[in-house]
């Protein structure tokens, strides 16, 4: 991109007058940032040009990620280092006076996921770009992401993510793209040569906009596309002259009500509500995502039967699904054909990834809804249903129980998970114990009708963005040892095995840390006021607050610490920080008072004298892809305590181990494959497993008030929560909590655990006294980390589900 670093300079330098008319004495960080990613984009145009012109004259097939979620974070210092000049840029600019890191802070991050669903879909097109996939995303352009999380008194608030005010440097809006949306109306049947004809009257007309995000892979890729959609309402919605009285106002009605589509995200990664604006918004994502796929497809001058050999859509959890009849649609509607043979096509062209077993999540929608806002569609899920059920009854002859549990539509619900598995030709699990859990219990029906269709794919994360960039001290060393073939084949950092007992190595690896630890102990100051010691062991829990994943089960942990200090000030431990981040959704009012545990924990251990040289508790504000970039790479420990069975995969647990992280965990999600990695003495596994979770749900025999009774340590902490003392000003004061643990049986088993959990911290503490040992472990950890870069998934993606070869350009 530049040759050198003067020239970078010079040609910044100049712009900087050329387009803003400021010197670089004048200029701001904001100035700074507007021309690098101004000089990004120029340099791309082309690439990105030809690359589109390249999967069309070759035909290439091309894979469609339809998600509802994607959790980007920041482009430009990612968009630096796949370029590879980011180095450059960095020196460059410090040389000019503008520190690197104060200039990407001028970048806010696109929130526009909840957590590891919305993040996954951000590395994915990560991988697909850097694997010369042709591979793009589609999602929505929210206006507003995720809320941004303040923390009054202990509380969490949300205030608007409006990310959009300073504009967005990366994205391309094209209004010639855009397509039509249908909501409401009544679907007119008529026949017409012997054939019926289906036509939907008196509808809602949606325009959908799209704004096309550049996805710059790493060295010499393709340059993909994220198209995010808007809704913008049209002109003559109705089809009719406004002339009468009151129409107007119905206009600026129907006006707000279209731009409330894509207006905020839906801040609920948990419990699934049957809200209508959500059932809209997935069903603009699909419409117009679809449209333009058969726009693209179209291009290629194919008949449509070939639409499985140029295009897959993967879609991300059950949200898109209404893909499914949407394509339906299009085939039998617009383009004449008959219902078999379109249902061949959908069938072979849709993949379904499964991202949780939580029975409150999974979508459920309304039959009345559906009908009314999408009348075509539903008929259309009436007749895959109908189909559906004479297929089962045909199989099943004997068992209607069995054809209305696993029917598409029924008790009045449309059953998301259903549509998605019978319509699609592959279903995935995001892990191997997960798949096990869809395969033998979750899906099991489906899973005995469709065996073949059910498929592992372990999660990943993309290693440029979690280790190369994030963590460029470590990168640089890792380069130093093994030199850079990881980059590009990520499985290389097994390479690092062998100096995990170089003692140079290991202490170049410790000092690495210490400077992030550094790092974020200036941060915390910086935030908070608080300072904590870069030399204590920094403890990390990062991820959604939710009572699956236990938060909980760590805060007792920590009053038990407290409690035993203050028994005796003496005790030998090793200082620790514990840092917590976490977003609760806002209508989830057990996860908000977990917060308030948490602060209300982290202010009276802090401001204990008698204790906070050891221990201190940082709950830090607004957890976010930028923030975990920061955070992530300081880790000592990394806390993955969900309920064995709960956490799907978990992604965080990745990233943590990648930088050198030690793991306490469960043998849940991607934790289990860890473990099948490192072994016993490279990780730190406790708890209940998957099975022993199960049984106690099935059969019983589990008393949280017996623990209670029975553990003292437990009973000490338990009566914390509401007895006005330690912990609480008032009592009963976390009565709530107490009460979901104790008068409703402890449902996650974070009493059960406890002892377990403990015992894995008390290893932990003596692992690390053992410098040489520590690090050893946590070179390890990297060396093995290789198997969970985004990389492996996507070409297992790929090679297994999409049949998608990489694109070779101009023989590049
Ligand atoms: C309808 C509300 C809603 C929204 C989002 C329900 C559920 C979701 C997601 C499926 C929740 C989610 O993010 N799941 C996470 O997906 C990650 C990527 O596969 C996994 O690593 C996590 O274990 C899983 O919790």
């Amino acid at each position: 991109m530049f040759k050198d670093k003067e020239t970078f300079k010079h040609a910044f330098t100049k712009q900087l007058v050329d387009k803003l008319g400021v010197t670089l004495e004048e200029a701001t960080e904001s100035d700074v940032y507007k021309i690098l990613s101004g000089m990004i984009r120029e340099q791309i145009g082309r690439d990105w040009a030809e690359t589109n012109t390249t999967y069309k004259e070759q035909k290439e097939k091309q894979v469609y990620y339809f998600s509802m979620e994607f959790l980007i974070g920041r482009l430009l210092g990612n968009n630096l280092l796949n370029l590879g000049v980011l180095n450059l840029v960095k020196e460059g600019l410090a040389e000019l006076g503008y520190p690197f890191e104060e200039v990407e802070e001028q970048e806010s991050d696109a929130g526009l996921g909840n957590g590891g669903l919305g993040r996954l879909a951000a590395c994915f097109l990560d991988s697909l770009a850097s694997l010369q996939y042709a591979g793009h995303g589609t999602g929505i352009r929210y206006k507003y992401g995720l809320f941004e999380q303040k923390i009054l008194d202990g509380n969490q608030v949300e205030l608007p993510d409006y990310w959009l005010q300073k504009g967005n440097e990366w994205e391309v809006r094209r209004p010639d793209k855009q397509v039509e949306v249908r909501f409401w109306g009544n679907v007119v049947t008529r026949e017409v040569q012997g054939r019926l004809i289906f036509e939907t009257v008196q509808y809602e007309a949606v325009r959908a906009v799209p704004y096309d995000v550049p996805i710059i892979g790493f060295g010499h890729s393709p340059i993909n596309t994220l198209r995010l959609w808007s809704a913008e309402s049209m002109m003559d919605p109705f089809r009719q002259p406004y002339g009468q009285e009151g129409s107007y106002y119905r206009y600026l009605d129907y006006s707000r009500s279209v731009e409330s589509i894509s207006e905020f995200l839906y801040p609920d990664d948990s419990h699934y509500e049957g809200k209508l604006l959500r059932l809209k918004q997935q069903y603009f994502l699909c419409s117009a995502g679809v449209q333009s796929v058969l726009r693209t497809f179209g291009k290629l001058n194919l008949p449509l039967t070939e639409l499985p050999k140029k295009v897959a859509i993967q879609i991300n959890d059950t949200h898109p699904t209404l893909v499914i009849p949407e394509l339906m649609r299009l085939l039998i509607d617009d383009n004449g054909f008959g219902w078999d043979e379109a249902w061949d096509i959908t069938n072979q062209v849709v993949g379904y990834t499964n991202h949780t077993i939580l029975s409150e999540a999974l979508e459920k929608w309304p039959q009345q809804m559906v009908k009314e806002l999408l009348p075509r569609i539903y008929m259309i899920i009436e007749e895959i249903d109908r189909r559906f059920r004479i297929q089962l009854s045909e199989r099943y002859p004997d068992q209607p129980e069995r054809v209305s549990r696993m029917a598409v539509a029924e008790n009045n619900q449309i059953r998301m998970a259903h549509l998605a598995i019978h319509g699609g030709h592959s279903i995935n699990g995001v892990a191997a114990l997960h798949t096990e859990i869809l395969k033998k219990r979750e899906m099991k029906d489906f899973y005995e009708l469709y065996p073949e269709r059910f498929n592992n794919k372990t999660n990943g994360i993309t290693h440029r963005r979690w280790l190369l960039y994030a963590n460029p001290g470590l990168a640089a060393l890792v380069n130093d040892c093994i030199g850079t073939r990881w980059i590009k084949h990520p499985q290389e950092l097994n390479s690092l095995i062998k100096c995990c007992e170089d003692s140079r190595f290991q202490d170049e690896v410790a000092k690495v840390k210490s400077r992030n630890k550094e790092r974020l102990a200036q941060y915390i100051l910086d935030k908070q006021g608080i300072v904590v010691n870069p030399d204590s062991l920094f403890d990390i829990q990062v991820k959604r607050l939710h009572a699956y994943k236990r938060q909980l089960l760590n805060v007792f942990h920590i009053l038990h610490l407290y409690n035993q200090l203050k028994e005796n000030p003496q005790m030998d431990i090793v200082p620790r920080t514990f840092v917590f981040g976490a977003k609760a959704a806002p209508s989830y009012y057990l996860a908000k008072r977990i917060i308030k545990l948490i602060n209300t924990v982290a202010a009276r251990i802090n401001g204990d004298k008698a204790v906070n040289e050891v221990l201190k508790v940082i709950f830090l504000e607004n957890y976010s892809v930028s923030l975990a970039e920061k955070i992530i790479p300081a880790a000592d420990v990394s806390e993955q305590i969900s309920t064995a069975s709960k956490e799907a995969s978990g992604t965080g647990n990745m990233k943590f181990m990648m930088n050198g992280a030690l793991t306490v965990g469960t043998m849940d999600g991607a934790n289990v494959e860890m473990h099948e990695m490192l072994g016993g003495d490279n990780m730190f596994i406790f708890g209940l497993n998957a099975e022993q979770v199960q049984n106690f749900y099935q059969c019983g025999g589990y008393s949280a008030w017996d623990m209670y009774n029975s553990d003292s340590r437990i009973h000490e902490v338990m009566d914390q929560l509401i007895t006005p003392g330690l912990i609480c000003s008032q009592a009963n004061e976390f009565q709530d909590i107490y009460q979901s643990i104790l008068d409703h049986n402890d449902e996650y088993f974070v009493l059960k655990d406890f002892s377990g959990y403990v015992e894995a911290h008390l290893k932990v503490d003596l692992a690390y006294r053992n410098k040489p040992d520590w690090q050893k472990k946590a070179i390890l950890n990297i060396a093995h980390s290789g198997k969970f870069s985004s990389d492996c998934t996507i070409r297992e993606y790929a090679s297994e589900i999409w049949r998608l070869n990489p694109v070779r350009r101009n023989g590049k």
